[in-house]
């Protein structure tokens, strides 16, 4: 049986964002994971831990993904802890040491899913209680994980979100003197299978992308890195995928709006979603790794 090694990190991660922007979605879609080991693939193995609220999730997971169900939005009161383990194959570009040793490498991840309506307090309400503990909850973390539709057309609303989510943990951090430096910043543009945010994968200019339909969102993050000196990196996701060739979008279509695109998945027996774990690995390595943009 092939050894593993804990790969050198830390993967506390909190996901946030706008309402309906596929956070849950993205975590119910990691834990549903096809332990199947294709050939072509990086990853080993994602193993949920046995916890009440994965088990919730994982519930959750069989809805949507395998039901074609819609997901209800998530409540202040059920925000769902969950942890997983990610193994990740001998490969030379993640890690050489296993590679040459031929050792699968582990990630272990504690990551929290937090409800959109707190994304709105920030601008509405920065001193509402339950977006305070909120916050005081963020500083401890190695990152965040910012989901955005990236269908929505909102830049305005989380730009000033984000400013209002800087200016709220600059003061945590200043006051109990946590090394800003090390915080990493994921920016991710979820339900990507979709025309305009496909075309900008699929070439790879997730830059361009985001200077044309959020751009005062990539500025006040630019001004946040810069103050701080942490690191922000942009990623594209999408928790249902394409099928076919060429690839055509693997959900119906519920609504779509300026808020962004309601869906559910169509084919569950063609599920391949793509960019879920590339920011995870970004976030807890600090280190970018091309091959898992794909998968
Ligand atoms: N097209 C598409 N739709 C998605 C994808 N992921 C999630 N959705 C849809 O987006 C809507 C909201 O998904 P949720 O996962 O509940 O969003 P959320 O961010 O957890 O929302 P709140 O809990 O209200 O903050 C649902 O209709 C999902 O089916 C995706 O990859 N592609
Ligand atoms: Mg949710």
């Amino acid at each position: 049986m092939t050894q593993t090694i804990q790969l050198r990190g830390s993967g506390d991660i909190r996901v946030i964002g706008p309402r309906a922007s596929g956070k849950t979605t993205f975590m119910a879609a990691l834990v549903h994971w096809p332990n199947s080991d294709p050939d072509n693939s990086p990853i080993q193995s994602i193993t949920p831990t046995d916890t009440a609220d994965t088990q919730r999730l994982q519930g959750m997971a069989t809805d949507i993904l395998e039901n074609c169900q819609a997901l209800p939005p998530t409540r202040l009161e059920e925000i769902i802890l969950y942890n997983l383990t990610i193994d990740l194959k001998p490969n030379f570009t993640l890690n050489p040491i296993a590679a040459v040793t031929r050792k699968n490498v582990r990630m272990s991840i504690a990551a929290t899913d937090y409800p959109g309506e707190l994304f709105k307090l920030l601008c509405e309400n920065p001193k509402d209680h339950d977006l305070q503990l909120y916050l005081d909850d963020c500083q401890y973390a190695t990152g965040l994980m910012i989901i955005i539709d990236g269908t929505s057309r909102n830049d305005q609303f989380c730009s000033d979100a984000l400013n209002a989510l800087k200016d709220e943990l600059t003061l945590r951090f200043e006051h109990n003197d946590i090394d800003t430096r090390r915080y990493r910043i994921a920016l991710v543009f979820s339900k990507a299978e979709q025309t305009i945010p496909l075309n900008y994968y699929r070439q790879n200019k997730i830059q361009e992308f985001t200077k044309l339909i959020y751009r005062e969102t990539r500025r006040t993050l630019d001004i946040w890195k810069r103050e701080w000196g942490c690191s922000v990196t942009c990623f594209f996701l999408s928790a249902f995928g394409t099928m076919g060739n060429p690839p055509q979008p693997n959900c119906e279509v519920i609504s779509r709006g300026k808020d962004g695109t309601f869906a559910v998945i169509k084919r569950p027996e063609f599920w391949q979603p793509f960019g879920l774990i590339a920011p995870i690995y970004w976030l807890y390595t600090g280190q970018g790794n091309i091959q898992l943009r794909n998968i």
